[in-house]
């Protein structure tokens, strides 16, 4: 059984309620794909066989993990941008085939391998900054062959790389054009059809609705969620992002993982979803691109003590954006989370958000050996800059995806 002793580290164990849970000069003993040991280095165990890595002082946090995320699409909508910012309008945009509906047509027109090979420099680029798992939604294929498409592309990326991958169902996405006035119709088509045939092969972890104006209606969505449920899947859903129409206590009233966005939460939405088990998962890429003005009600958030959870929401449209340490650092910056509540908002909150808070997104005996070493000192300097990529080491399900090599 392979054995690795991490001494001299600064860890964050992110092991309680709230706060880093950091131990100074401290170790931690991996022995096959779990930990251990963990504990101050004065009572470390022998290190026999083990391969000792010697930290000299640097952090320790668990794996990343980026509960919301788009990753696998096609093309890319970098023409839309640029015309917006030369003065054509969202509405023009979208006459002219744009906007989310230009990515369901290059993720229905491309293959299965193209859209592998496509996803895979976005994939990267979460994978160098410590994630270890990682949640990948549908939603841009908006038929059954092409949304068991791209949850195969996600399922085909946990197979050859070294990172955990959540596939969740998002049918109700936005409407197909072929469904055009019919948008009852097509939740009948999703919950019938699409989400019994993507279940059927395995390919879905969890199922996600889009309640907003220029998606599905509150009531669209819940029919969706109870299909769901009723055939044994978590929920979970998008809401409040541009508007309130209730879909955040409506979701967490049946049991969602997480409610995401909720920029137009209200704080007596909160007092309700505090009845919950829900987590809220903030993305401060997407309020970012959209240059949203309108905060998430962190005071009431934090007041009802509801776990936040932050992620990339990486996609080609409100957040192309695939750095989850930008994002912590967007989160501080435009939100004003702590720095403390940004690393527990990739951690341990991001693995409740997705039901895997027993096995990760805390450092702990008996959790699996998801390890970042990280060539800075506290945890703070995390989310404090932009733009420098401290990891030095990933180790996932206790074998190394990037070795430790020098200090740097
Ligand atoms: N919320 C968003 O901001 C996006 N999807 C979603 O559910 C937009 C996706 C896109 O523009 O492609
Ligand atoms: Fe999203």
């Amino acid at each position: 059984m392979s054995q690795t002793l991490f001494i001299n580290a600064t860890i964050a164990c992110l092991d309680d309620e709230s706060g880093y849970g950091l131990r100074e000069h401290a170790g931690l003993l991996v022995e096959a794909d779990k930990i251990s040991w963990l504990g101050r280095m004065q009572d470390q165990p022998a290190a026999g066989d083990a391969e000792v890595i010697d930290c000299a002082g640097r952090l320790l946090t668990p794996g990343l993990v980026d509960c919301h995320s788009h990753l696998v699409y096609g093309g890319d909508r970098a023409d839309e941008f640029e015309m917006r910012l030369e003065g054509a309008s969202y509405a023009e945009i979208a006459q002219r085939g744009g906007g989310i509906i230009a990515t369901v047509n290059a993720t229905r027109a491309a293959s299965e391998a193209e859209l592998f090979a496509q996803t895979l420099p976005r994939l990267n680029s979460l994978l160098d900054e410590g994630v270890t798992t990682l949640e990948i939604k549908s939603g841009y294929g908006l038929d059954s062959e092409n949304e068991i498409k791209m949850l195969r592309v996600a399922r085909q990326l946990e197979s050859e790389f070294q990172v955990r991958v959540q596939k969740t169902f998002l049918g109700a996405h936005a409407l197909p054009p072929e469904y055009n006035g019919r948008s009852d119709d097509y939740i009948e088509m999703v919950c019938n059809e699409m989400l019994p045939r993507a279940q059927a092969e395995g390919l879905v972890d969890a199922v996600d609705v889009f309640i907003e104006s220029i998606a599905f209606s509150c009531e669209q969505g819940s029919k969706v969620l109870d299909c769901a449920r009723a055939l044994g899947l978590p929920i979970k859903a998008h809401a409040e992002q541009l508007s309130n129409l209730g879909g955040a206590v409506m979701a967490a009233q049946r049991g969602a993982l997480s409610v995401d966005h909720l920029e137009y939460l209200t704080a007596a939405d909160v007092a309700s979803l505090a009845q919950s088990e829900t987590a809220a998962v903030l993305l401060p890429g997407a309020f970012y691109v959209l240059r949203e003005t309108q905060l998430p009600p962190l005071a009431a958030l934090r007041h009802h003590r509801v776990p936040m959870a932050l992620a990339s929401d990486a996609n080609p449209g409100s957040s192309p954006i695939t750095s989850l340490l930008l994002i912590m650092n967007m989160a501080c910056t435009l939100f004003r989370l702590t720095p403390t509540e940004a690393l527990r908002g990739v951690t341990i909150n991001a693995a409740r958000a997705l039901g895997l808070q027993t096995e990760v997104g805390s450092l702990e005996v008996g959790k699996q050996a998801d390890i970042v070493l990280w060539n800075v000192d506290r945890p703070a300097m995390l989310s404090y800059r932009a733009g420098i990529n401290p990891c030095a080491a990933v180790m996932q399900a206790g074998s190394w995806r990037k070795q430790p090599g020098l200090v740097k």
